[in-house]
């Protein structure tokens, strides 16, 4: 196991330096965010991004994400334009030796939460989610009203792509994954990357878009789309663990043993109803998801690669980008630290 840290890059409030305090962490979780999605992403761009972190006494362990375009998604004829650019962007990848690469397949809204400040009981604030009220906001005006989303479509470009997915529904989205899947893992196998899906979160439709990485029969469909070694996943626990019904000690092993869990983001949520979650301090003791079951079920099927902490509550008053502040993870490296060094030394 790598601990690793998302960093979102120069614009990021949290300096390299801070990241390089925390006990354990010498990896960084990146990207580059001015590329418009759908653009290739050039080698001299990424080898800068990669000099930064490197300088910093870091590297640069996994990029995440590469975003897919939405009409790869849709299977419009466009896409073969925009896989052959995502390839390109991989082989940029493989070209600096930055072997891991985090995506997801998300129709149109990656990450979704209703509340991005709730208040815990200790005063901290974490990230929620409730579908009911989902359910009570209006898209007619675009992702205004969205927490997190505010400025990324305006009303008519909303409903044009809401109206493109009528017609594909989850068997539909998995046609499509499959297409790009057979064109872009064996560019990945070939550049030396390891694709690493990230399951869909939360792990269930929203807006009546279809959601298709959601549990264990989801992520072996997946891998098997094209078994190739290059096609694996990330096993996010926060996000398949807003589902009761997954259980995520059993899918690591099944997943691990194949040999197609490539990254590990691993965080807590609190499940307090149907379809209703919020997010928590790292901790078992602190939310639904049994952390130390995960990583013993990680180290059974000896996971070597980077994990990082997910989503952290914002604490001693950090202000910053919601999720991804600087103590609250910093706290969740540590705690993920400990758990391993402990369940490795009574293995020994
Ligand atoms: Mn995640």
């Amino acid at each position: 196991m790598i601990p690793a840290f998302r960093w979102f890059g120069p614009a990021d409030p949290i300096p390299l330096g801070h990241i390089r305090q925390i006990p354990g962490v010498r990896s960084v979780v990146s990207a580059l965010y001015d590329v418009p999605i759908g653009e290739a992403w050039g080698r001299d761009r990424l080898a800068t991004l990669k000099a930064q972190i490197e300088d910093a006494g870091l590297c640069l362990a996994v990029v995440e994400s590469i975003p897919v375009h939405e009409d790869i998604k849709l299977g419009r004829p466009t896409r073969d334009r925009l896989i052959d650019r995502y390839c390109a962007s991989v082989r940029a990848m493989g070209d600096l030796r930055i072997p891991v690469l985090c995506y997801n397949f998300m129709p149109v809204f990656d990450w979704m939460r209703t509340d991005l400040a709730r208040r815990l009981p200790d005063g901290s604030t974490a990230l929620a989610y409730d579908d009911r009220a989902l359910d009570a906001i209006d898209l007619s005006r675009g992702t205004g009203e969205l927490p997190g989303w505010a400025a990324t479509y305006t009303g008519s470009e909303l409903q044009a792509l809401l109206a493109a997915y009528r017609t594909v529904d989850a068997g539909r989205l998995w046609d499509h994954l499959g297409y790009f899947l057979e064109r872009v893992v064996p560019a990945a196998a070939q550049a030396g990357v390891r694709l690493a899906l990230h399951p869909d979160d939360p792990p269930w439709s929203i807006f009546g878009l279809p959601r298709i990485i959601t549990d264990a029969a989801a992520l072996e469909r997946l891998v098997k789309l094209v078994d190739d070694p290059a096609n694996g996943v990330t096993f996010c626990t926060g996000s398949l663990g807003a589902l009761p019904e997954n259980d995520l000690p059993a899918m690591i092993r099944r997943l691990g043993r194949m040999g197609r869990i490539h990254f590990a983001h691993c965080r807590n949520v609190r499940v307090t109803g149907e379809r209703q979650f919020h997010e928590t301090a790292h901790p078992s003791a602190y939310g639904s998801v049994d952390l130390f079951e995960v990583l013993r079920a990680l180290k059974d099927v000896a996971f070597t690669g980077p994990m990082r902490p997910d989503h952290g509550r914002m604490i001693w008053g950090e202000t910053g980008r919601p999720g991804y502040g600087l103590y609250d993870r910093a706290l969740g490296i540590t705690y993920l630290q400990g758990l391993w060094e402990a369940i490795a030394r009574s293995d020994a």
